[in-house]
This record gives C-alpha cells, structure tokens and sequence, in this order.
C-alpha cells in the first residue's frame, strides 16, 4: 500500500509510462476511447469541447499548432473548440497545453506539483499528456499536455491529434478523418520518452518534374506556403529535421518565410551534403567564378559568411566540407589536405559570425561517395562534428564505426536513400522500397552507436509516404522494432490511415506490391528482366501481381467511399501501376520471342503492348486529373519507360515491337516452333524412401533459406528470420549485428539444410545475398560454407568490390556468391553455412548437381520438393 499520495503517484506514472514507452508515432496503443468514465477526461462529449487554454509566453510554433489541433477536433466532431487565454475563462473541463519553462501556466501546474516537472525538465523533445483533477480554482479537470521543449509540446499535441484520428497524411495523402461525438481520455500519463535518434529528417530531392510542377501550380513554388505542409507533416510523425529541395531551388532565397516558419515550427533545417554553410547549390551563380577552393578562396569565403549570417540564431544543423561544383568530386584527387583546410576555414566562419565558441553549433560532416574514401585515408574530422555517414544511394550503408570506436563528441548519423538521381540507374518514379530492408541496415546502424542524425532522401515526399513514415518512426526508438514485429507495423499503418476493416488485407497489398517492386527498380526493368522461356518466371511474376491487383481492386470496391482517394494514391496506383508496367515487358518478350519462332501470335502481342503502355499514360493521367479531383496534377509525371542509360528518358517511350506479315489464309509464314518447356518435376522412377531434406531434380536444388533444416544459434547472436525481405520469400541473418566475428568451430552458428542428391561429384552453391556493402574496416564481410564434415571454406561477400560488381548487384537487388564442393557419395547429405560476420541477409540457396541445369533466370529457380 502506498503510504504517501505523491508516492503511489510516481510509482503509478513510472508504471503507465513504462506502458506508454511501447508505442510509437503509429501508436497502436490508444489513450482516447468513446465511453465517458468518471475517471476519463471529456475532450469532446455530448456536443461540447472542452475548451483549449495556451499561454501567450509559450512559442509561437506551439500556439500556432495548437490551432491544428483545434481543426482536427473539428474535423472529427464538427464542433469548434473555444482557445481562452486566461485560467480565469476557463469552464469545468479544459486541454492545457504548453512547454515548461515558458508557459505560465505549465510552471504553475509544475510548482504546485500537479505535473511532475522532473519528467521533463532538461528532457529533448519529450511530452507528458495527463489528466489533472482540480488543477486550478472553479477547474474540474485540465487534460494538461506538457513539453520539456517547443518540440515536446509540439509533438505532445499532434499525438492527441493522431489519437483521435487525424493521420499524417491527412493533407499528403487525402487520407479521412473519421467522425466522432465522444472523445475521452484514459488516465495515466502518456509519453514517448525521449527519442533515441537526435535529429530524424527527409531530404526532398530530385524533385521534377513531378513535385515541381505540382508545387508551382498549387502553391506558386517552393514558397512557405508549400513548406507549411511539409514541416506540419514531418512534426506529424515526430520528425525534426529537413534538407529541403534544391533542384535549382533556394530555400533561404526564394521565400525568406520558409526560414521564418521552419524556426517558428522547430523545424531544425539543413542543406545537402554538398551545401555548405547552409548555401543552396543554386545560390552559386556563375558571376562568382569557379567553386573552386583554390583558386577562388575569397570569393566562397564570402558567400559561406553570409550563410552563416542570415542562418543567425535558427536552429540549424551546418553543412561543412566541399565537394566538386554539382555534387561532383573535386578534381583535386585525393584533396585531403585540402579538405580539412577547408573546414578550418568554414569553422572559423561559424564561430566568428556566430561569436559562439564552433561546439556550440550544430555541424555535420557527409562522408558521401569519394569525401569516405579520404576519410579511410586518414582525413581529420573535428570531434564535435557529426560524421554523417552515407548508404551507397541504394539502400546499403557503406560504412558504420568501427564496434571499438573511440566515442565522438559530434557521434554519428546515416543519410539513407529512398530515391536516387544516378548510376546504374535514377530510381524515382514509384516506392520500391522495402521496410524490411531499411529496418535491417538502420537497426545495423543503430546498433553501431549511429544516433545522431538519420535523414533520408525521399524524392517528391509522394509515393515514398510509407516507408517515410516508418523510417521518422524507427528514429524514434529504433528499439522497438525487431524482425518479428515488422509485419504488424503495416498492420497499424493500415489501420492508421485506413480504419480497421480491412486493414490485414491492405497491408498484405502493401507488403508485397513493395516487395515485388523491389526485386528490380521499374526503371531498370525490360523485355529481358525475367525469363519467358524458364521456370515459367516471366509468368510466375505476372500472377503475382495479378492476384495483387484483384486483391487491391477488391478492396477498393468494398472501401467506404471517403477512403478512395487515399487508398488510390497509397496502395491502389502502385499497384495497378507496376503490374501493369511489368505485363508491358512481359508482352514485349512475348512479341520477340514470337517472332523470332514466326508465330502469329507476336502480332497480338505488338497490340498488347500498345495498350498497356497507353494504360500507363491513362492511370497517370486518373492520378493527375481524377483523384482527389485533380489535386495531385503532376505528382506522377516521372518518366519510367525507355531508359537506355542511367538518365531517365525526356519521355516514355514504348519498347520496341515486331509484327510478322501473315498469309492470306491467315498463317504465319514461318512454321511454328514450340517454346522450350520447363522440365518435369522429379522423375518418377526415383527412389525417395531414404531422402530427407530438399531433393535434387532437374540437376539442382533450390531452397529458401528461411527453411532451413536446423538453427544452430550461440550465447552471442541468434539466427533471424526477417520475413518478406527477399527477392522471392524471407531473410535470415544474424542478430544482433554489434558482434566480431565469429571464428569458426564445432559450436558455431550455423544454418544447416538437409539435401539429397542422386549425382555426385563437383558441384556448385550459389548463396543469394541483399546486396550488404563492407561496412567495416578489412576485406568484406565473410560467411563459412561445408557439407557434412568438410572443412568449412570461408567465402567473402565483398570479394570483388569493383565498381561494375557493385552495379549488378544494386541492380539485381542481390548478391549471388558460389563456391565449389565435391561431393563424393549420392544420398543424405547437409550444407552447413556458418556465421562470421554480422549483416549478411541469405536468402536462397541454388546448389547446381550437374553442370549447366540451373538455367538463366532473374530470381533463380523455384523453391525444390522437400521431404520431411
Ligand atoms: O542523392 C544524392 O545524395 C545526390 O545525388 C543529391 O544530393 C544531389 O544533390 C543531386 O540531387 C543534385 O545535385
């Protein structure tokens, strides 16, 4: 029993927080019912709001969102709530908002010890919502939300919004709020804590045409009438951070507000990697002669000064370092010394002009593309600056610190790519990636002490609104997310912007278009991506995406109609949009292959082809002109079709097709050739009685590396399966990735796989990989490979590291790795792979029995007969 109220009061609020500390900003766990309870606080009831009390001390950006959420409130219960100033307006149930140590009315509550200023006081960013009985004379009860800082408060009152069922894609994505009459909140106190990742933002990119032109014809430009919506957005999902667009594009220049309004709002801005001193690369105009260090000193050191001066007391990360004019390297060399005399330089720069010691502003340093390569090299980095740590532009980090790193006061961070503009290929047109993915590398991340900084490129902002959502999420507490709770996130994503209806089938729709998409970026897909001719592939793929396009279309027809809008832009056009891209293709080969073999049919295959590339316009043009009745214009005018290098193609452009001229009689000149057929399953004269395991047929086995036939885990790391992240089923790796390697023995964790063959001899295995860059100092990330007892040979994932090597499998989405065995008895046999190095994703075997059978294919062959 609790001796003392206060006591018992710490003891319950430790006790709710520990609960609350399980959610994130998609928050399964509601703190808003429908039922009115004495012990519940009324925020709307019986056709009345409670009415809305903010103090005018607090920040500005806090009044002003507070205004938002009084909008939500009225968006879901068409009623408006009355803002008062004063305690003394205030009726019997009123929402108190603001930030400890600047509202009033939030240090009155703290002193009389109705709120616990200790949980917030020097907190970043954390909010307490909780219900105060009689917190001031003639008050009932105040649902208090109160922030350790403008962001605490700020995110602590678009929590509620969510709560109550405002998504952050209300505006982005059109998504509806539902209507609701009573609204009450649970006791407790509820919090996220703190953030474990300090600054969490989006960099938007590459933006045209598509969000270009949709931002000039809504709003006029990059102008902070745009730049409301997206700050609004990132705060929404617990965000803090922004390189904002700078295709020929000025943030600080082309609207002097969007500065205003991003401090205003807490919005902490940045420039790209490759933007110093918070200049925007268009800012460079050609009257100040050459962005070259050397040779023009003078002139940059001005312009960086003025960076620093109009950036004033705005909180901002700083940009430091250089790179060539136009994100290209310097043409130095190796410029080592020549960069660390550069950020001398700009760091005498921020001190002098902000006349405060350089530690005091935030700066950070990217080690993007060639800058890492001197950094290896030996470069200096001050050690507050933040070393931004990069991915290689697709997905895959490049380096993390070292597991025995010496701490850095600046730390660490990642910038992450969603989106990319260059080789081998742009990929900007539709969301191709997986959650799984970036959970795995960014958890990799996280668990080499990267918690400073996590930004990622995200393109137009649309279609990227999913993984966007789940990558500001995972900022927060990278610690709640694991392998096997990733299914249930597009579970709450769903239900989060769809209801709960159907929220399990559209997020299985969600789970696999990305996942389908992911297996080769739409702009990199042909005629020949998938075979036509073996294992039925080219088929296999169409019948994936058909089923998910009926599955989608199902949906869309049982949906209540206020959903349409959104459900078309978040699931229903990336859908139909890449089945139908992929039937373009599919068709295509069809047509040659036709004609090659002189068969009629090739013309109706020329035809098809026609058709679906004109569906590709027409669905364009629904999203442009129909949805949401036109408020999308230009959003999807990202050419996709035709690329014959790395740059996209000005327009879409139809592939190439054949007819054959066809007799009078109706047949084809040419006589008719069977296509090849794929070969029969496992011959029926086999003897099986003995098999166990994944039996040889046609030459090979080919096997999911998820079903293994035995995990053989240790003290220090445990085999995960991490569901959906593989061309064709699941991932497994090993877990947790702060490990040395492991040396192997008898012990070790290894994955084994019952085989049988009826040959025996040579063979090969090819281990598919996600493509993991080396991210650690030494020659690449290693793995053992044995059957039975043989000696374990040790294979290197990052063995060939050359350019071409690192396209392909970018490219490819995998890494294939093969090595030779001999084997010298048909009959049982097991593959052992053994773990050595953290952050190898397997995820399919192909052993080759007889040489040549394993026939061309993109994703290998499908999965062989396995006998229990
Ligand atoms: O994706 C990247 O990081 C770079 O290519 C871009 O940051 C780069 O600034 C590009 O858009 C153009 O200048």
């Amino acid at each position: 029993m609790c001796l003392k109220i206060k006591t018992c009061y710490i003891i319950l609020s430790l006790f709710l927080i520990g609960l609350s500390t399980k959610s994130y900003a998609i928050n399964p766990e509601k703190y808003i019912v429908n039922q009115a309870s004495a012990k519940n606080f009324p925020l709307v009831s019986k056709g009345k709001t409670a009415s809305i009390l903010v103090s005018s001390t607090d920040f500005s950006g806090v009044l002003k969102v507070a205004e938002h959420l009084e909008n939500d409130i009225f968006k879901v219960s068409d009623l408006h709530s009355k803002r008062i100033k004063n305690i003394s307006d205030a009726e019997d149930f009123v929402v108190i908002i603001g930030t400890l140590g600047k509202s009033e009315i939030i240090n009155q509550l703290a002193k009389d010890g109705k709120i616990d200023a200790n949980q917030l006081q020097g907190k970043w960013e954390k909010f307490t919502t909780q219900i105060v009985e009689n917190p001031f004379k003639g008050i009932k009860k105040a649902l208090v939300i109160a922030g350790s800082d403008k962001r605490g408060t700020i995110y602590g009152i678009y929590d509620l919004s969510s709560q109550i069922g405002v998504s952050p894609w209300y505006f982005w994505a059109d998504v509806p709020v539902k209507k609701q009459s009573e609204l009450h909140v649970l006791p407790g106190i509820h919090s996220q804590g703190e953030p474990k990742v300090k600054y969490r933002g989006i960099f938007i990119n590459d933006e045209a045409p598509a969000l270009t032109g949709w931002a000039f014809e809504k709003f006029g430009g990059f102008n902070s009438k745009f730049y409301d919506n997206v700050f609004e957005l990132i705060l929404r999902m617990k965000g803090n951070y922004l390189w904002p667009a700078m295709w020929g594009r000025m943030f600080y220049v082309d609207d002097p507000q969007n500065a205003v309004l991003a401090d205003e709002y807490g919005i902490v801005m940045g420039t790209s990697h490759h933007e110093p001193l918070t200049r925007a690369h268009a800012e460079w105009g050609k009257e100040k002669g050459k962005w070259d260090f050397n040779t023009n000193s003078e002139t940059l050191i001005n312009f960086w000064k003025d960076g620093i001066k109009r950036m004033g007391n705005k909180e901002t990360i700083v940009t430091i370092g250089m790179r060539g004019d136009g994100d290209e390297p310097m043409t130095q060399g190796t410029a080592i010394g020549l960069l660390e005399n550069i950020v001398k330089t700009q760091r005498n720069i921020i001190a002098e002009i902000t006349q405060k010691p350089i530690e005091q502003t935030p700066q950070m340093w990217a080690l993007y593309k060639e800058v890492q390569d001197y950094y290896d090299k030996g470069m200096t980095v001050p050690d507050d600056v933040t070393l931004l740590l990069c991915d290689d532009n697709w997905g895959n980090i490049r380096k993390l610190p070292e597991l025995n790193a010496k701490p850095r006061k600046g730390g660490y961070g990642i910038y992450y790519h969603y989106d990319y503009v260059g080789g081998p290929r742009n990929y900007k047109w539709i969301n191709t990636n997986q959650i799984e993915r970036t959970w795995e590398q960014m958890d990799l991340a996280y668990q080499h002490g990267v918690d400073k900084i996590w930004i990622v490129n995200v393109g137009d902002i649309k279609p990227m609104e999913f993984p966007i959502e789940f990558f500001l999420d995972m900022a927060w507490n990278p610690e709640k997310f694991n392998a096997g709770n990733l299914q249930d996130y597009y579970v709450n994503w769903a239900k989060e912007n769809f209801g709960n209806q159907f929220a399990g089938e559209i997020a299985e729709v969600l789970k696999l278009y990305t996942k389908y998409n992911a297996r080769r970026k739409p702009e990199l897909l042909d005629e020949k991506t998938y075979s036509i001719t073996n294992y039925n592939e080219a088929e296999r793929v169409l019948v994936d995406y058909q089923k998910l396009v009926k599955k989608a279309n199902l949906i869309n027809e049982k949906l209540k109609s206020d959903y349409k809008d959104a459900y078309y832009q978040l699931i229903l056009f990336p859908v139909l949009a890449s089945a139908n891209l992929n039937e373009l293709y599919v068709a295509t080969a069809k047509n040659h292959l036709y004609v090659e073999q002189g068969r009629v049919s090739a013309n109706d295959y020329a035809e098809k082809v026609k058709s679906l590339f004109e569906k590709d316009s027409l669905l364009t043009n629904y999203f442009h002109t129909k949805v949401a009745n036109g408020k999308w214009n230009h959003m999807m005018s990202q050419t996709h079709i035709g690329y014959t290098n790395w740059q996209q193609p000005d327009k879409n452009v139809i592939p190439k097709t054949k007819t054959i001229e066809v007799s009078n009689k109706g047949e084809a000149k040419i006589s008719v050739k069977d296509s090849p057929k794929e070969e029969t399953s496992i011959k029926k004269n086999r003897d099986l009685s003995h098999a166990r395991g994944f039996v040889e047929d046609n030459g090979y086995i080919s096997i999911e590396a998820k079903n293994y036939s035995k995990a053989i885990n240790s003290d220090a790391v445990k085999w995960t399966v991490i569901p959906n992240l593989g061309k064709t089923d699941s991932g497994i790796t090993i877990k947790p990735s702060n490990v040395q390697p492991i040396e192997i023995s008898e012990q070790s964790p290894r994955l084994e796989y019952n085989v049988h063959f009826f040959s025996k001899g040579k063979i090969k295995v090819s281990a598919y990989f996600s493509p993991t860059i080396n991210f650690k100092m030494g020659d690449g990330l290693k793995y053992g490979i044995a059957f039975d007892s043989e000696k374990p040979q040790i294979m290197n994932l990052n063995a060939d590291s050359s350019e071409k090597n690192w396209a392909q499998s970018v490219a490819n989405n995998i890494k294939i790795i093969t090595s030779d065995h001999q084997i010298e008895n048909s009959g049982n046999h097991v593959l052992k792979i053994y773990a050595i190095d953290p952050a190898l994703v397997l995820q399919k075997i192909v052993i080759e029995t007889e040489e040549g059978k394993v026939l061309e294919s993109y994703l290998g062959p499908p999965e062989s007969f396995r006998k229990n």
